[in-house]
């Protein structure tokens, strides 16, 4: 039996494709609420030894003839379910979703592939008759039926196809609320209208990973910046000509440096960090709105690093009471203007870590470094909302120990996104509107999407 596979082998090696045929056929299959088009390349091989080779060839048996149709599939099968891992594991090359299931409908399309090419008949030659070809074919079709529900099983249980890719795109998911540590980080001493608690809380992820919500901040650790409009503390300068900019502290970054000054509003709240070194913390987390000055002394070239929150009043679910419906996910936004000419645009990097509320984790899509929601829509009112509520799922990534730091390398964070002040909402916010020239050439900035992402970190280099 075995000089006869042997005989079969070396016969096979000898063929030579004499025609190749390639059909393409669209499958469209449907997984949750998504129909994926996927079009698989057919190849049909018809293949039969050269006329010359085939008279000095040893007639294989029919059972040799099936043993080597087997050993053939079988490679083809190997390459094929090979090739397929590799595409499936590797995002640079494939992305097609980031939840599991689609990595259990690739394993679906590989096991049809496989069983196409199986019962494609490779050897054609004259002993095999449709029945043996039909036998031949049998044991390949029942390795190719197991392999591919362990292939499925493994794809079916493995995490984002991100794994293994870029540094920071592995996914936490959590579901339903988190558990409340601090009521309130803020209280304003003045009755104004429009304040709100700022709670915070941690949730566990489905990888074991406690995380802090809205996000873990420097609020009550790190320098308060001075108010450039704080109704809580009763600033509020009718012009920006009425500001003394000489009076607000300058914090030395470096002290050969220049002085530089900024002003910045964040829908919530921000931390300044320059060269990794924390500047300072926006005084109001949640509301009122407020805008702050900043001085501080830096060398070029260094790195200005914002990180900005969307507060919550839901924690971990990324919503909050507005105009009585206390399940309405807020919008963020965030806008600076430095004396040393840079200004918040697109020219600046931005990445989202904190992605709620959401019906299912799979709404999030990582295409290339974004973190992508779009088909969910951008900002309000042509945002989708889930009705999901308490049971609403977020998406979070870790957060890089050295983001702020200047050798950070965020050229895998996606361009900043610039927002109007329509989109922003912040058409009526006096911390804002009252002071043009405070802001003039900058552009609200934030992840892409203003609703959904609800921790964004975001950089710029000057040179
Ligand atoms: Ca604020
Ligand atoms: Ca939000």
């Amino acid at each position: 039996m075995l000089t006869a596979a042997a005989k079969a082998l070396t016969c096979a090696s000898m063929f030579e494709v004499s025609s190749a045929v390639i059909e393409t056929s669209p499958v469209l299959k449907r997984s949750l609420e998504s129909t994926y088009a996927f079009v698989f390349v057919r190849i049909t091989l018809s293949a039969s030894a050269p006329a010359p080779a085939r008279a000095k060839l040893p007639r294989p048996t029919p059972a040799a003839a099936a043993a080597a149709n087997v050993v053939v599939v079988m490679v083809a099968s190997f390459v094929a379910s090979s090739v397929m891992s590799w595409l499936a594991l590797t995002p640079a090359s494939v992305v097609v979703d980031g939840d599991p299931s689609a990595f259990a409908m690739y394993a679906r399309t590989w096991f049809e592939i496989s069983f196409f090419a199986s019962a494609t008949p490779i050897a054609t030659e004259p002993e095999m008759t449709p029945t043996l070809r039909a036998r031949a074919a049998a044991p390949v079709n029942a390795s190719i039926v197991g392999s591919s529900v362990a292939v499925s099983e493994t794809f079916a249980q493995s995490p984002a196809p991100s794994d293994g890719g870029p540094a920071g795109m592995r996914r936490m998911v959590t579901e339903g609320p988190a558990r409340t540590v601090t009521d309130n980080l803020f209280k304003c001493d003045v009755d104004v209208r429009n304040y709100r608690m700022s709670p915070v809380g941690t949730i566990t992820a489905d990888d074991g990973t406690v995380l802090t919500v809205p996000a873990r901040t420097a609020y009550q650790t790190g320098p308060t910046l001075p108010d450039l409009f704080n109704e809580c503390n009763k600033i509020t300068p009718a012009r920006f000509a009425d500001v003394k900019a000489d009076d607000v502290p300058i914090v030395e970054i470096d002290p050969d440096g220049e002085v530089i000054t900024g002003t910045i509003v964040a829908d919530n709240y921000f931390e300044l960090y320059v060269n990794g070194k924390l500047v300072g913390v926006d005084p109001v987390p949640f509301t009122p709105f407020n805008s702050v000055i900043v001085r501080f002394k830096a060398k070029r070239p260094y790195t200005y690093a914002l990180k900005l929150v969307d507060w919550e009043e839901k924690l971990g679910l990324g919503m909050e009471t507005n105009r009585g419906n206390e399940w309405h996910a807020g919008d963020g936004g965030a806008i600076a203007r430095f004396s040393d000419g840079i200004v918040t645009d697109r020219t600046w990097t931005a990445q989202s870590f904190y992605i709620a509320p959401l019906a299912q984790a799979a709404d999030v899509v990582e295409r290339g470094n974004v973190h992508d929601t779009t088909k969910l829509g951008r900002v309000h009112p042509t945002a989708k909302l889930p009705d999901c509520r308490e049971r609403c799922f977020a998406v979070h990534y870790p957060i890089p120990d050295n983001w702020a730091a200047p050798n950070f390398d965020d050229s895998h964070w996606p361009p900043a996104y610039e927002f109007t002040d329509a989109e922003v909402g912040v058409e009526h916010l006096p911390a804002y509107t009252r002071y043009p020239e405070a802001f003039a050439g900058a552009r609200w900035i934030w992840s892409i999407n203003l609703v959904l992402d609800n921790l964004v970190l975001a950089r710029k280099t000057v040179p």
